[in-house]
């Protein structure tokens, strides 16, 4: 009997793992293989998380496939053979059923099911899950897997409901698809997902109107075939590329650049990006090294965007909507296909909302500026309650019944990332207050999981059973974050970095931004016997 069908039996496993997307699968993997019983939990249909949901057309990694893939197998590194230079969502999805097939890790969890809620019982020390199909399982561990970007942010505007067409949200687009052809499309967001599915979208719908609030800076990706001899050279010897990955600011290749933007003159700076513009992706915002902390060098580059667009974009007015008016580093990098150059086209009209706001929803599509656009199918592509919305939409519980969600009401707080102070024996992957979401998110997320792994077999051998991180170690990190944020474009600006794009959430950063000394801490931490965390019996 494997261990989810003892849970199954109202038995008790070692762990309770919430989401089957990359975290929850390679923590399935590293318990199985340390002997630990385990239920998960997953309210897709299977696995894969974030690319289990959002099937939109365009949707892509905007990490190299050869970086964004797992490396505790080298028999699985070597063997997968990706298509592309960045992946499109149908192949991550591939990857992530094959991987959960080659490490049968399909039967550690429960499909369909959504985890409501968990509380300590701190009499018995368990964690006492309860789930959307009534049952309630008892585990001595909990590690939430929930994903970063999986909460769909649906934007309160007026009349949504009322719309008669088809309403479709990016981060849960219809498995069947969605027929866009003679169709009036509205895209409202133009983020990552609003950037590539954009384009897609205008080459099927009859016409595409896109309302516009932030225009985002964008670069192409130059997404392209992967070619066969540079998968080789990585694959000759793969553990020097990702332990080389693993060094880099956010574990992604690129070197940053070594020039500052002012040290150079027009026409060397200009080469230096177009060099960057032709080479794509978001080592962009590396072409000099003092874009994200030089307001002076950083104006350089948003001139050279707005001559960009100005170069693409043939209608001058639809160009100067489309220029970002923040700085380029406040907000994530958009890494589009053939984003711009989608304006040229005769059935693509842009509404910018600064100038014309939507007043309302109609029944049968948008009114903006005093304009109703009629509309067959209105696309939300607005984000996420980013990095702390999955874990609160449940109902979490830790000593004395205390919330999560209280203790959360001013902002996330944790230690590392991993643990919270009140709430025992509970594991956060890639959660609030670990590099995250600036990351190349499967390489952070195996750092996690082997340190929940590591940290829970040092339990089982020396005969702990809690482990609960300190009240005064959770405010000290808490300091340490805000002070290498301090200033900083990314901690200062208007984004869902900051919490800034969801009405009332409190606007604290809470991202490390150091990925390789993130992991020095966390080995140092586990090499003094969980300093930070006390551990007990
Ligand atoms: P983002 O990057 O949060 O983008 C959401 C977009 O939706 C953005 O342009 C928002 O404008 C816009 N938005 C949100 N609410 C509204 C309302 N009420 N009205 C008009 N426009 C609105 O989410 P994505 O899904 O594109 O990308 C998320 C991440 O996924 C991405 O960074 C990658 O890491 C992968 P705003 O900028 O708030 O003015």
């Amino acid at each position: 009997m494997n261990s989810a069908e003892r849970a199954g039996q109202g038995g008790e496993v070692d762990v309770v793992v919430i989401g089957a997307g990359f975290a929850g699968l390679a923590m399935a993997n590293r318990l199985q293989e340390n002997g630990f019983s385990m239920q998960g939990f997953e309210a897709g249909g299977d696995v894969g998380g974030t690319w289990y949901w959002n099937r939109y057309p365009g949707a892509r990694c905007d990490v190299q496939s050869m970086e964004y893939s797992y490396r505790f197998s080298e028999d699985l590194q070597q063997q997968w053979e990706w298509s592309e230079h960045f992946s499109p969502q149908p192949e991550i999805l591939r990857y992530a059923g094959h991987v959960a097939d080659r490490f049968d890790l399909r039967r550690h969890f429960r499909f369909h099911t959504r985890v409501l809620g968990a509380r300590f019982d701190e009499a018995r020390g368990r964690w006492i899950v309860a789930t959307s199909d009534g049952a309630e399982t008892v585990a001595r561990f909990l590690v939430t897997a929930v994903g970063c970007l999986s909460a769909s942010n649906v934007p309160d505007i007026a009349g949504l409901d009322s719309f008669q067409g088809l309403l479709v949200h990016t981060g849960s687009w219809p498995h069947e698809g969605v027929d866009l052809a003679g169709k009036r499309v509205g895209v409202i967001g133009t983020g990552s997902s609003g950037v590539q599915a954009i384009p897609m979208i205008a080459r099927e719908a009859a016409e595409l109107t896109v309302f516009q609030r932030t225009a985002s800076y964008c670069v192409p990706a130059h997404n392209r075939p992967l070619d066969p001899a540079d998968a080789a050279k990585i694959k000759s010897d793969y553990k020097a590329f990702r332990d080389h990955c693993g060094k880099q600011f956010g574990a992604v290749t690129g070197e940053p650049g070594t020039k500052s933007a002012l040290e150079v003159d027009d026409a060397e700076r200009k080469r230096i990006y177009e060099e960057a513009w032709a080479r794509g992706g978001l080592s962009f915002q590396g072409a000099f090294y003092d874009l994200s902390y030089d307001m002076k060098a950083n104006d350089t580059a948003s001139a050279f965007f707005r001559d960009k667009i100005h170069e693409i974009v043939k209608d001058p007015e639809t160009a100067d909507k489309l220029v970002p008016k923040h700085r380029l580093g406040v907000k994530r990098l958009c890494i589009d296909t053939g984003y711009y150059d989608t304006y040229n086209r005769p059935n693509v009209h842009l509404v910018d909302l600064k100038q014309e706001p939507i007043e309302r929803v109609t029944e049968t599509g948008v009114r903006a500026g005093g304009k109703d656009h009629p509309l067959d199918i209105l696309v939300l592509a607005t984000g996420y309650d980013a990095i702390t919305g999955p874990l609160l939409r449940m109902d979490i519980r830790g000593r004395g019944d205390r919330r999560l969600r209280d203790d959360w009401a001013d902002g996330a707080q944790s230690y590392l990332g991993l643990g919270v102070a009140g709430f025992p024996n509970m594991f956060i992957v890639s959660g609030p207050g670990s590099p995250c979401v600036l990351t190349n998110m499967i390489y952070s997320i195996e750092q996690h999981v082997d340190w929940i792994a590591d940290c829970l077999v040092h339990l089982r051998t020396q005969g702990l059973n809690l482990i609960e991180a300190d009240e005064t170690a959770q405010e000290t990190w808490g300091e340490e974050l805000n002070a290498m944020a301090a200033g900083t474009l990314l901690a200062t600006g208007n984004s869902w970095y900051t919490g800034a794009n969801i009405d009332g959430k409190p606007r604290r950063f809470m991202i490390h931004l150091d990925y390789p000394a993130y992991v020095g801490r966390c080995e140092k931490v586990a090499a003094e016997g969980y300093s930070g965390f006390t551990v007990a019996p």
